[in-house]
């Protein structure tokens, strides 16, 4: 039996990095259209101003999908599209938009999933406290139950909110995302905020939509310490607390880490939950979405080499990397899904996004020959075999991204897409990565995967 027989195949996108017209359709501004306004947050100075210019014209990027041949499709629907403003208005022209894109999955017969938080908070909740305050959880609550009243009909599958740990410790203590804080305390107290939003939102979505399927979506790094001595052993503690268990055991146990305190601090933990009932967060999922991208070796630092975790270094890492210095480690991705299916054996996995970004470009004949990315479908899904057969409950892979885009801090240089975003032309040009992945996925229904490696470089001579 084919072990990934039964997966449905997806990609995904995220409304602030594929949809530009920020200022139009009774749209409000997100802290990422102040952040980027920042000289210095970005490289080039980029914005998502225009991205892919979905917003303007979303057919051309549902007609990649149709030819991608995937079931499901992951999208984000923008809080500032959807909320007019404190009064908690709806804005029907963002919801007339979102109606066209759902309705465009539909028609080509492609099941939406869709994300409700994906980093770009309206500015006006920024200005009252942004996620340090209660106000955003219960704002997301009213955000998250209009989304689903007004879409629900042409969707079933929401993501309440993506990459927590992003959010909180890059928006809020690194400062390479919006908001650009940097305090501990408060990246801190964001993460749980968002973590109680979540749950408070999963409640009240299923009280208006019982036959939803929820789930949220994690970024989990695999990591590993440098020796096995004991400071080395207790850095890989320190960041497996921050970057993996204070979200992942949160949500699923109910309850802080214990090492929690011993990390932040009585003091930072008190302020953290305060208004909050840890236990609460932990409501029942329909699945975790997890999103794989880091392996990392620790070591114990004097200094503080990391801008999230306090002692730390993180080691130089080796060839084969992406473009921005990212592991491939594919082996990584099975442990990752193997240690959330051994702590929540009865839960669903989606991975809800995998990818690499690289510096693609076309050639002079018009196509870009991505052969690292070629390379990474192979051996990731040959990994997300190997998790499947020793017992991960996965149901949906989506590769992340459909179409290169505005990523964020790195801005349109860093791609990630399986379609070449031409951004002059607004063009979407399928690299050798979309051919791959679309005869892999074929292959996989069908029972035939041929998992020959890629022979053929980047210039397109044979290996
Ligand atoms: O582009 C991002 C996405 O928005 C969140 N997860 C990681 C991706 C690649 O960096």
């Amino acid at each position: 039996m084919n072990a990934l027989a039964g997966i449905r195949w997806g990609s995904a996108t995220a409304a602030y990095q594929i949809e530009g017209a920020v200022d139009r359709g009774g749209r409000v501004p997100t802290i990422w259209d102040l952040f980027t306004a920042k000289p210095g947050t970005t490289t080039r100075g980029d914005t998502g101003a225009d991205a892919c210019r979905a917003y303007d014209n979303p057919e051309p990027m549902l007609d990649a999908i149709d030819w991608l041949g995937i079931d499901t499709y992951r999208l984000s629907v923008a809080w500032s599209r959807v909320i007019s403003g404190p009064d908690g208005a709806t804005n029907p022209e963002g919801i007339a938009y979102y109606r066209r894109v759902l309705q465009g999955l539909h028609d080509r017969g492609v099941t939406p999933a869709v994300t409700l938080y994906h980093w770009d908070l309206p500015q006006w909740l920024q200005e009252r406290g942004g996620w340090a305050s209660l106000e955003t959880a219960a704002a997301f609550v009213h955000f998250a139950v209009t989304a689903v009243r007004e879409l629900g009909d042409l969707v079933r599958d929401w993501i309440t909110i993506n990459e927590p740990f992003c959010a909180a410790f890059h928006g809020h203590l690194s400062g390479l995302h919006a908001p650009g804080i940097r305090d501990e305390a408060i990246a801190l107290r964001a993460a749980l905020v968002q973590l109680h939003a979540h749950g408070e939102a999963v409640r009240a979505i299923r009280a208006v939509a019982p036959g939803a399927r929820l789930g949220l979506a994690m970024n989990l790094s695999d990591l590993e310490a440098a020796s096995d001595s004991v400071e080395d052993l207790a850095a890989l503690q320190r960041a497996d607390l921050v970057e993996n268990r204070l979200f992942l055991h949160t949500v699923l146990q109910g309850r802080l880490p214990d090492d929690a305190v011993d990390y932040f601090g009585a003091d930072a933990v008190g302020a953290a939950v305060e208004g909050i009932d840890v236990a609460r967060i932990t409501e029942r999922l329909d699945f975790i979405g997890i999103n794989y991208y880091e392996h990392n070796v620790i070591r114990a630092a004097d200094t503080d080499n990391d801008l999230v975790v306090r002692g730390i270094e993180k080691l130089p890492v080796p060839e084969p990397r992406s473009a921005n210095g990212v592991a491939v480690r594919p082996d990584g991705f099975t442990r990752v899904l193997l240690r959330v299916a051994e702590l929540a054996p009865e839960l669903p996995i989606w991975v809800t996004e995998n990818g690499i970004g690289l510096w693609d470009y076309l050639a002079p004949d018009g196509r870009c020959n991505d052969v690292e990315r070629v390379t990474f479908i192979d051996q990731y899904l040959d990994a997300l075999a190997d998790a499947v057969s020793n017992g991960a409950n996965v149901e949906a892979y989506y590769f992340w991204a459909l179409t290169d885009n505005f990523e964020w801090s790195h801005g349109y240089q860093l791609r990630y897409g399986v379609f070449y975003t031409d951004y002059p032309t607004g063009r979407f040009i399928p690299k050798a990565s979309a051919e791959r992945f679309r005869a892999r996925i074929a292959d996989e229904r069908n029972g035939a995967t041929n998992r020959a490696k890629n022979t053929v470089r980047r210039d397109g001579a044979a290996a």
